[in-house]
């Protein structure tokens, strides 16, 4: 049956940083396809309360935990508290990350290394025992959250571009070596949404926010629900014999070299 394909009931997922934005989306979808939601933060214990009652408010059951993705030892203490309290993690989205807009010339190397630090090494702390857990069950799903940016460069994201271009590899040697133990690790590479992140760029009269526009063959920005889609494909058995891909979901931005101002 279709439904049963795409189906997460009785299956637990933990989503780094959704309190907010895309992380959010994606774990509201995970958690209307039937699985409960555990999620975390590592700023504010506020911040994850309020994000685990809209997932309640909208039917879902979800759990928070606090901890830092770039702390080995916060979190494997973390990983066993919520496969004690939750149960066995089943689907893992590695969605926490941060940006740093600075001209790489500008660029001081402790904020060059605090990008990566997050975006690229902390997803290979958080993963690793997880994984530890996943192999020796003979099951799980990693949803590595990519960028645009895996793929592009542009003007002052270079660390994070680094980062996220890393990001796609990993996922593809994680992919590579869980494989017979039938972990199946993939990417999502969201294009340019409408979030927090990218509320800085999309002002109106930002010189990105019409770019961006222009340059996206859909011609807008993307709603974080539009990620909901392949966040519960790559989590459900529909995947099961997919490993080691990046769906990008991206309104098209990287089937085209884009257009000419002005053409229509
Ligand atoms: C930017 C954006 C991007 C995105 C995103 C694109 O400044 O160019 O913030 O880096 O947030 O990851 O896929």
């Amino acid at each position: 049956m279709t439904s049963e394909l795409f189906s997460l009931k009785g299956k637990t997922a933990l989503i780094t940083g959704a309190t907010h934005g895309i992380g959010m989306a994606m774990a509201m979808g995970l958690g209307k396809a039937g699985a409960t939601i555990v999620i975390n933060g590592h700023s504010s214990q506020e911040k994850i309360d309020r994000a685990v009652q809209a997932y309640k408010d909208a039917g879902i059951r979800a759990q928070g935990y606090r901890f830092d993705v770039t702390d080995e030892n916060q979190v494997i203490a973390a990983v066993e508290k919520i496969e004690q309290e939750v149960g066995p993690i089943d689907v893992l989205v590695n969605n926490a990350g941060i940006i740093k807009r600075v001209p790489l010339l500008d660029m001081p190397v402790t904020e060059f290394e605090e990008v990566v630090k997050t975006d690229l090494t902390g997803v290979f702390t958080m993963t690793r025992p997880v994984a530890r857990k996943m192999v020796e069950r003979g099951a799980g799903k990693i949803i590595n959250i990519c960028s645009m940016m895996s793929e592009l460069g542009r003007n002052s994201v270079g660390a994070y571009a680094a980062a996220k271009g890393g990001l796609k590899m990993l996922t593809r040697n994680m992919a590579t070596e869980w494989a017979k133990h039938n972990v199946q690790v993939n990417g999502i590479g969201p294009g340019y949404f409408a979030t927090s992140q990218t509320e800085p760029i999309r002002v109106e009269g930002h010189p990105m926010n019409d770019f961006i526009v222009n340059r996206t063959p859909a011609g807008k920005w993307g709603d974080p629900d539009d990620l909901q889609g392949a966040a519960i494909f790559l989590s459900s058995s529909a995947s099961n014999f997919v490993t080691g891909q990046i769906v990008y979901v991206d309104g098209g931005i990287l089937a085209t070299i884009g257009r000419p101002a002005g053409e229509d």
